[in-house]
């Protein structure tokens, strides 16, 4: 076969991407009712494609590509999550705006996403560092705020002292944690800073992940352990001079094995105790509460705190492994049944005491905490107990005691201290606070950047900074903060409803009728928070009455990787593969086909040149097969009625059934090789006999269409050569012509081919000169009808009937047979049907044996051939020379 792909790709690609944009083929009209929502996660613009962004693109376009072709209005629409700190960095090495850098980014993945034949509604791009964007960003901030759901609050941030300046996760370096401009070690100082305060949602995010089907489990656990609910008590330690200081716990029955008392480094009471003791202030200095290392630090404060079932005075730590923000930022220290506080206790030399035993045999506490719930002992009236009856009567009698839900989930930090993000809407003024900006000052537009040395540019604009309180009129300055990225994400699929509204950010009533996002496909690592913002984002609109819908995402698909030689493709591996020289050599349709065709979208798959150039190849062969049959009309006839173009006109109909599944199921690799299968029977039917022409077109302008969701431009080009009007890509679905049991169909033939080259093999047969194929009597059809239904005694069901019994020992033998096989019958087609599809097959068995077929019935056949013979499994009889 032809080595080289014999078509012009890159002619073909472009011209009917222009095509495609003239006639404007991928506009939702804005009067759809329902569409079919398929969306890609939208990229960061970084510059080119990679290869995972068009894995992701390519399924989500493929899938539109279906759904518009059965007939569905479809919204697949792109944009641009382009704020954030890359652009901010790259600008400031290239020396040029993050602006212009963005936009430079945007244009060149455009143009690239364009060249690879996406089919997206262009009118509806989204681009959130534009103002038409972001005020929106901003008009929700300030709904955020009146209900109650944004506040300013201490939250820690990563400081350089050197540099003066808090420094977002990315800028801290390596263990040791330095600053990436200076190498100063960073410290963490709590600041006012901005929370969408989304714990207000938590049980209402966690309940809700019940009703998501079709998420996968994966992530639906991911979800739920992020949000992280706890069940447990709170208690308070008596500290003299400042009354009870509570902790949360929830192992309340160890409360007896409570050894010391730990404060997190910006727990109020730690506050206090330094405001006194500046020995004491920088030792706490020198704590990391991020640190995820293995060693647990901590300063002991001198002071104690009493166990209020014990009575004992156990001494208080500042340790670096309790966190502010969690519970009540202090915890009493359990360290023979808790492995982290057992850690800190063997560090400091702390008593770890046994409180809690195993039902049945004992445990050494002395080199592990033992974690297990059990029977309390060394625990004064509670010995005996189990943990959970012992919980139950300690919240009880402990005065200070109470259940307590818990969250992991913490509030959002969306404050950056950077430039490159959505101005947050706010005035400080001295005499009335943290102002909104009115409606009609919004966008808050970010001034022009000035690169500065240290801290955030934004505080460097006075022009920006300074400003007038909308209260009081007094002078004011404005919020320097910007936010987090993932708010433009957590809402931009609302706004795709309707991006062209100037007054509201979405349009209710069409957000109504078109949300939730019916496919949403994107990369795992946004599985959680991106996931969780967007989740909580929607039910806080639902519940400000501008949108019904409460969960934004209907089926969430994490595609999977593509790898090279088993790593995953990525550039500080330097194992990438270009996406753009991949077009350039082989065409998108190529590149397209390859990715799709080689997994499933959720499994990682590896890239190789030899399933790209085998891709390139079948392209090629596709239209080299439609051009031929458009040249050259006489290599066919009409006779139409032979048993190879009926075997044809089937296998059509059972490839549309089996191709369509697999589209709708996501599973593309399914669906190609079904519709690749087409295309080889199609030329085998050439090679065979001189195709029946109305069958040999159907075939291939079916095939055609199979192939168009993932192959749209070659697609197009064939669907005009076979001289059809209008696009494929606007084409009818193709349908069935006749229902039939395709797969009993299909196994009957591929079991009867499967035991002839048994046969040929066994019987070491080199020159068969005919196949004789016996097919099963109509009585043993009915027997295995009755065994299929029988409930236990299939011989005695099979024997009840007259007919069947009439028939003696061979009925009675096949009915025992059948009783043997009982747990693996299966319907067969019937006598008849059997009888034809075989004859229909003829013509293959003829390819591959090189020998003519005798097929009969039973009753034509020999008898000693015949007996073998049972419904599913011809009997088999090679004549040779
Ligand atoms: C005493 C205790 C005894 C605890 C025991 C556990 C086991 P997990 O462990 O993940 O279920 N905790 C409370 N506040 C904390 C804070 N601010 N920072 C870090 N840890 C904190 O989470 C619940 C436990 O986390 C709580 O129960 C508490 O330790 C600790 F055998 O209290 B426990
Ligand atoms: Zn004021």
């Amino acid at each position: 076969m032809d080595q080289q792909s014999t078509y012009d790709h890159a002619a073909i690609e472009s011209k009917w991407q222009e095509r495609w944009a003239d006639a404007d083929v991928y506009r939702t009209p804005d009067d759809a009712t329902d569409p079919s929502y398929v969306l890609a996660m939208f990229p960061y613009p970084s510059g080119d494609l990679h290869m995972g962004h068009v894995r992701n693109y390519t399924i989500t376009d493929a899938y539109a590509r279906y759904q518009r072709m059965q007939g569905e209005d479809v919204l697949h629409p792109m944009g641009w999550d382009s704020f954030g700190l890359p652009a901010e960095n790259a600008a400031i090495e290239r020396e040029i705006d993050p602006r212009e850098w963005t936009m430079d980014c945007i244009d060149t993945m455009k143009a690239q996403m364009k060249s690879m034949g996406f089919g997206y509604d262009w009118h509806r791009e989204i681009t959130t560092c534009e103002p038409e964007y972001y005020r929106w960003n901003q008009w929700l901030f300030k709904q955020f705020y009146e209900e109650d759901l944004a506040e300013r609050k201490g939250g820690e941030v990563n400081w350089c002292p050197s540099c003066e300046t808090v420094l977002a996760d990315e800028q801290v370096e390596g263990e040791a944690e330095l600053c990436w401009r200076c190498d100063t070690p960073v410290e963490s100082r709590v600041l006012d800073q901005w929370f969408l305060t989304i714990t207000d949602y938590a049980d209402e995010l966690l309940d809700g992940i019940e009703g998501l089907d079709d998420w996968p489990d994966s992530v639906r656990g991911m979800q739920r352990n992020w949000i992280g609910r706890q069940e447990g008590a709170t208690v308070e330690f008596e500290v003299p001079d400042f009354g009870g200081i509570e902790v949360f716990t929830t192992r309340l029955d160890t409360i007896h094995g409570a050894t010391f008392f730990a404060l997190a480094p910006g727990h109020e009471l730690t506050q206090s105790l330094v405001a006194d003791d500046p020995e004491l202030e920088a030792q706490v200095a020198t704590l990391d509460p991020d640190a995820e290392g293995d060693e647990k630090r901590g300063v002991f404060t001198g002071e104690h705190a009493t166990n209020p079932v014990t009575g004992e005075e156990i001494p208080i730590y500042v340790a670096d492994f309790v966190l502010s923000d969690v519970g009540t930022g202090a915890l009493m220290g359990v360290p023979g049944h808790d492995q982290r506080d057992h850690e800190f206790a063997t560090e400091y030399d702390i008593e770890i005491r046994q409180v809690v035993a195993p039902e049945e045999g004992e445990v050494d506490i002395g080199e592990e905490a033992y974690t297990d719930e059990g029977v309390l002992v060394n625990s004064g009236e509670y010995d005996g107990m189990e943990s959970t009856a012992a919980r139950e009567q300690l919240v009880e009698d402990i005065e200070t005691a109470a259940h307590h839900t818990q969250y992991r989930l913490r509030d959002w930090l969306i404050s950056r201290q950077r430039y490159w993000g959505t101005p947050i809407p706010v005035v400080h003024c001295e005499e009335c606070g943290p102002v909104l900006v009115p409606d009609e000052e919004l966008p808050v537009e970010l001034p022009e950047f000035v690169p500065t040395p240290t801290g955030n540019p934004l505080e460097e604009v006075d022009t920006f900074v300074h400003t007038e309180c909308p209260e009081c009129g007094g002078p004011a300055e404005r919020e320097t903060d910007t936010m987090d990225t993932f708010m433009d994400s957590s809402w931009y699929f609302l706004r795709f409803t309707s991006p062209d509204r100037e007054d509201v950010p979405f349009d209710t009533e069409r957000a109504n009728d078109w949300m939730p996002v019916d496919k949403y496909v994107g990369g795992i690592e946004h599985a959680v928070m991106h996931l969780l913002y967007s989740r909580f984002v929607t039910r806080a609109i639902s519940d400000m009455d501008m949108l019904d819908v409460r969960e934004p995402f209907e089926h969430y698909l994490p595609q999977g990787m593509v790898q090279l030689e088993g790593t995953a493709m990525s550039s500080s591996k330097g194992n990438v593969v270009s996406p753009v020289e991949i077009r350039d050599e082989y065409g998108a349709d190529t590149a397209r086909l390859f990715m799709m065709g080689a997994a499933r979208p959720s499994k990682d798959f590896d890239w190789t040149e030899r399933g790209v150039r085998s891709s390139n190849e079948f392209v090629g062969r596709l239209v080299e097969m439609v051009e031929a049959f458009a040249a050259d009309e006489s290599a066919t006839t009409d006779a139409g009625e032979r048993p190879i173009d009926e075997y044809v006109a089937r296998e059509i109909d059972a490839t549309i059934a089996e191709t369509t599944a697999g589209y709708e199921s996501f599973r593309f690799n399914d669906a190609l090789r079904e519709a690749r299968g087409l295309v080889s029977l199609l030329r085998r039917y050439r090679e065979q006999a001189t195709p029946d022409s109305h069958t040999f077109e159907r075939g291939l302008k079916t095939a055609v269409r199979l192939f168009a969701p993932v192959t749209p431009h070659v697609a197009e080009e064939c669907w005009t050569t076979l001289g059809e009007e209008g696009f494929v890509a606007a084409a009818d679905w193709p349908e069935a012509a006749h229902d039939a049991d395709h797969a009993a169909e299909r196994r009957l033939i591929e079991n009867t081919r499967e035991d002839v080259r048994h046969i040929i093999d066994v019987a070491d047969i080199s020159n068969p000169e005919e196949i004789e194929v016996v097919v099963a009597p109509a009585w043993k059809h009915r027997a295995l009808d009755i065994a299929i239904g029988s409930d236990d005694d299939v011989v005695g069901s099979v024997m009840a009937d007259e007919d069947l019994r009439e028939r003696g020992e061979a009925a009675a033998d096949y009915a025992k047979d059948l009783a043997e096989r009982r747990q693996s019958l299966s319907k067969s087609l019937a006598p008849d049907e059997e009888f034809a599809a075989l004859r229909r097959a003829e013509w293959l068995f003829e390819r591959e044996f090189g020998c003519p077929v005798r097929l009969e019935r039973a009753s034509d056949a020999p008898e000693e051939i015949a007996r073998t013979a049972t419904p599913g499994r011809p009997a088999i009889e090679i004549h040779e020379d």
